[in-house]
């Protein structure tokens, strides 16, 4: 059975509560799937006074995280007889999580993230403790607490058995490259909006070739840029022509 333990380094522990007693995650917990340690690093300050962070040297504006928490805690979490988990440190510097990403973080049984704020961490932790930097996306959060938590979201689904439906993590957007084809479900007309008629007719060839074709339409209009990585049929290509031709119509 593949399981995932993630080991989580913040200062704001609270932020991962509602997250963990989340359904899914909940569940998957229950069942021994995922195991989550949250630690907060103010419990490996060396001073009385706990501090984590510091001016920065050469002067400028917000606080450093400082590096002895991190060391320490890395040295208590990681038994040198076991081979060594990736360490990931939330970025907006880090290299963008994509679904290609999170499948290879979920060939791991165990992951660790290191959680930062203000202006960031003494380099070194970037050096020496982390292997890897994460970002998710182009834009400034205030901490990396939620990344931390869209990566434990995100592999978790990958294992198999956290999602109540196997084929589930399969059927995404991304997983085939394509942007998902429109979903719907009864009544199969409200307030004169319809249910395009070919998902009512029970005929299923049709209605999987109107979602091929709807996922590629998706992916044109939308994300025309993923269309370069994805295994297009001959098929697939005539359609997409006719998009192109019936363009500006
Ligand atoms: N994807 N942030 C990290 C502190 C920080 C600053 C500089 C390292 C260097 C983010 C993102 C993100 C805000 C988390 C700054 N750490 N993390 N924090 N986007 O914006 O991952």
């Amino acid at each position: 059975m593949a399981t995932i333990r993630f080991d989580v380094l913040t200062l704001f522990p609270d932020m991962f509560t509602g997250f963990i007693q989340n359904s899914m995650i909940q569940k998957a917990h229950e069942k021994g799937l995922i195991e989550t340690r949250i630690i907060n690093f103010r419990d490996y300050a060396f001073n009385k006074h706990r501090t984590v962070d510091d001016i920065p040297y050469g002067g400028g504006d917000g606080m450093v995280l400082k590096p002895e928490p991190f060391f320490e805690a890395i040295d208590d979490l990681i038994d040198p007889n076991e081979e060594k988990p990736p360490v990931l440190l939330m970025s907006p510097q880090g290299e963008r999580l994509t679904q290609q990403k999170v499948n290879q973080l979920a060939t791991h049984s165990r992951l660790i993230l290191l959680c930062g704020h203000y202006a960031g961490f003494d380099e070194r932790i970037h050096q020496y403790v982390a292997t890897e930097e994460i970002s998710i996306g182009d834009y400034v959060l205030t901490g990396g607490e939620l990344p931390a938590m869209i990566i434990m979201d995100s592999v978790s689904r990958q294992i198999p058995g956290v999602l109540g439906n196997t084929l589930s993590a399969q059927n995404d957007s991304f997983a085939d490259g394509l942007l998902e084809y429109p979903q719907y479900t009864r009544p199969a007309e409200y307030r004169g909006y319809q249910v395009p008629e070919v998902l009512l007719s029970g005929h299923h060839l049709r209605i999987e070739k109107w979602r091929r074709q709807e996922s590629l339409r998706r992916t044109w209009e939308r994300r025309p840029e993923l269309l370069d990585k994805v295994t297009l049929t001959e098929e697939d290509r005539i359609f997409l022509r006719q998009l192109e031709d019936q363009q500006g119509e």
